[in-house]
C-alpha cells in the first residue's frame, strides 16, 4: 500500500542549520538517527501519547523523552505545578521545602533508600554514586556490565550502551586509560564472570553497578538468581551494590525494579520520572553510606540546580498523579495489551524476533536466538530494525531510533494509540 510521503522540509531546514551550530546537530547523540540513517525530525509540541513535528506530522510516541513522560506528554497536573512554582522563583540555591517533600516521597516509596540527594541528571547521580562507593570503601575498582549505560561519566563510559553503543564507541575517546582500567565490564546475566572478577581482584572492588533491568542495549531481562547472586558476592567481598534505576525507578513499580526483584541494593540512582520531564537525577541508599557525602563526610558532590524548585514541583506532581491514578497497575495492563497484540503479528509474519517486555518498558530484537546480553543484542539484524523503524515512522508511530534503546509506554497510551500501532506493525512486519 503506497503511503502519502511524510513532509519533512521544515525539519530538514532546521537540521541543516543545527549542524552548523551544534555538533552533529543534536544536544545528545542518540537523537541524531545515526543508527537508522536519515535525519531526525524536530518536535514542535507533544501531548498525551502524541508528538507532532514541525512539519505537522503526528506520531504515537514510544520514546517518551527516554522515560520521563510516564503520564504522557504535558500532563495537566505537572504543567500547572511547574507554572505555580515558576511564579515563586525559578531557582534559589537555598534549601526549599519542595526538596524535602520529594526526598520524603523517595524514601517512603523505596525501602532501600534511607537518605537521598538530588542532582540535575542521571549522569551526575551515577557518577556521584560511584565516587561515594569508592570513598566509603577506600577501594578504586568497579564492576559494570557490557551495554549498561550509566550516563557519560568517565569511569562509566566503558563498554557502555545507549548512544555510546549506537555510535560504535562503547569506550569513549578522552577517558584516561588508567581510569578506564579501574572499570571491569562483564557480560550481563553472567554470575560466574562476576565471581571470577572478585576473586581476581581481592579487596579492590568498591562496587558493582547494574541496571537491574537494562534498557540501554534494547531491553534485557535479568535471569533468575542473577541479582541475588550479585548481592551475595558484594556481601562476601565487602563491595557495595548499586542499582541504576534512572530508567526503571518509579516506572516498573512504586519501589522501582528492586521492588519486584526483591534484592536490596546499598545505593540506587534515579532520574527521568522523578523530574516530570525537568532536569532531575537522584542517588540514595544506606544512611551510613550517604553520610560520607559533604558537608557531613569527605566525599564531595554538589550542583547549582540540585533540588531546583521547578524540577521538584514537576516530580512531585508526576508521582502524585501516578499514585492517584493507580498508574503502575494500569501501565502493566497497557504493556500487556501491546504485547498481546504484537506477538501474533510477529508469529504471522514469521519474522525471527525476540520481544522483551517488563511493565511499561519493551524492545524488539530481530534475532532468531535468545538475547541474554549485549553480545546477543549486537548480533541482531540491524537492517531489519531500520526498515521496521522507518516503516512505523511513515505510518505515524515513533519508536527509539536505535535497537539499543527501550520503548516506553505511558498512561496516555490508550486503546486507539495501541490499535494504530498494531495496524502499522501489521503492515510493516511482512515487508521485513
Ligand atoms: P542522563 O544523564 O541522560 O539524565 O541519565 C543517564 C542515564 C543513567 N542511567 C540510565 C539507566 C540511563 O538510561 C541514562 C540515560 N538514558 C538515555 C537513554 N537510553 C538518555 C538519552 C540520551 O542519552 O539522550
Amino acid at each position: 500500500m503506497s503511503l502519502p510521503a511524510r513532509s519533512t522540509a521544515k525539519s530538514r531546514a532546521l537540521f541543516a542549520e543545527a549542524l552548523n551550530l551544534i555538533p552533529g546537530g543534536v544536544n545528545s547523540p542518540v537523537r541524531a538517527f545515526r543508527n537508522v540513517g536519515g535525519e531526525p525530525f524536530f518536535a514542535a509540541r507533544a501531548a498525551g501519547a502524541t508528538v507532532w513535528d514541525v512539519d505537522g506530522n503526528a506520531y504515537v510516541d514510544y520514546v517518551g523523552t527516554w522515560g520521563p513522560a510516564i503520564l504522557g506528554h504535558a500532563p495537566e497536573a505537572v504543567v500547572r505545578a511547574v507554572a505555580e512554582a515558576a511564579a515563586l522563583g525559578t531557582s534559589f540555591g537555598i534549601p526549599n521545602a519542595r526538596e524535602v517533600d520529594l526526598a520524603r516521597k523517595v524514601v517512603a516509596w523505596v525501602p532501600s533508600v534511607e537518605k537521598v540527594r538530588m542532582t540535575s541528571s542521571g549522569t551526575e547521580a551515577c557518577m556521584a554514586a560511584v565516587r561515594l562507593a569508592r570513598g566509603f570503601t577506600g577501594r578504586e575498582k568497579i564492576i559494570k556490565f557490557e551495554g549498561c549505560y550509566h550516563g557519560h561519566g568517565d569511569s562509566l563510559l566503558v563498554k557502555a550502551g545507549s548512544g555510546a553503543l549506537t555510535h560504535g564507541e562503547p569506550d569513549s575517546a578522552g577517558v584516561p586509560a588508567a581510569l578506564a582500567a579501574l572499570t571491569l565490564s562483564l557480560p550481563f546475566n553472567d554470575l560466574a564472570a562476576v565471581r571470577a572478577a572478585f576473586e581476581a581482584n581481592p579487596g579492590e572492588i568498591a562496587a558493582v553497578i547494574v541496571e537491574p533491568v537494562p534498557g540501554n542495549v534494547g531491553l534485557l531481562l535479568p535471569e533468575l538468581g542473577f541479582h541475588e547472586g550479585l548481592r551475595a558476592l558484594c556481601d562476601a567481598h565487602g563491595a557495595l551494590l548499586i542499582f541504576d534505576e534512572v530508567m526503571t525507578g518509579f516506572r516498573l513499580a512504586k519501589g522501582g525494579a528492586q521492588e519486584g526483584i526483591g534484592v536490596r541494593p546499598d545505593l540506587s540512582t534515579f532520574g527521568k520520572v522523578i523530574g516530570g520531564g525537568l532536569p532531575v537525577g537522584a542517588f540514595g541508599g544506606r544512611a551510613d553510606v550517604m553520610d560520607h557525602l559533604a558537608p557531613l563526610g569527605k566525599v564531595y558532590q554538589a550542583g547549582t540546580l540540585s533540588g531546583n524548585p521547578l524540577a521538584m514541583a514537576a516530580g512531585l506532581a508526576q508521582l502524585a498523579e501516578l499514585e492517584r491514578l493507580d498508574g503502575f497497575r494500569k501501565l502493566e495492563e497497557i504493556g500487556a495489551a501491546l504485547e498481546a497484540g504484537l506477538r501474533p503479528l510477529l508469529a504471522k509474519a514469521r519474522v525471527p524476533s525476540q520481544f522483551h517486555r517488563r511493565g511499561s518498558m519493551f524492545s524488539l530484537f530481530f534475532s532468531a536466538k535468545p538475547v541474554r546480553n549485549c553480545a546477543d543484542a549486537l548480533a541482531s539484524d540491524r537492517e531489519a530494525f531500520k526498515k521496521f523503524f522507518f516503516g512505523l515512522l511513515d505510518r505515524g508511530v515513533y519508536i527509539a531510533p536505535s535497537p539499543f534503546e527501550a520503548g516506553f509506554l505511558s498512561l496516555a497510551h490508550g486503546p486507539e494509540a495501541i490499535e494504530a500501532t498494531l495496524r502499522a506493525a501489521a503492515e510493516v512486519l511482512p515487508t521485513l
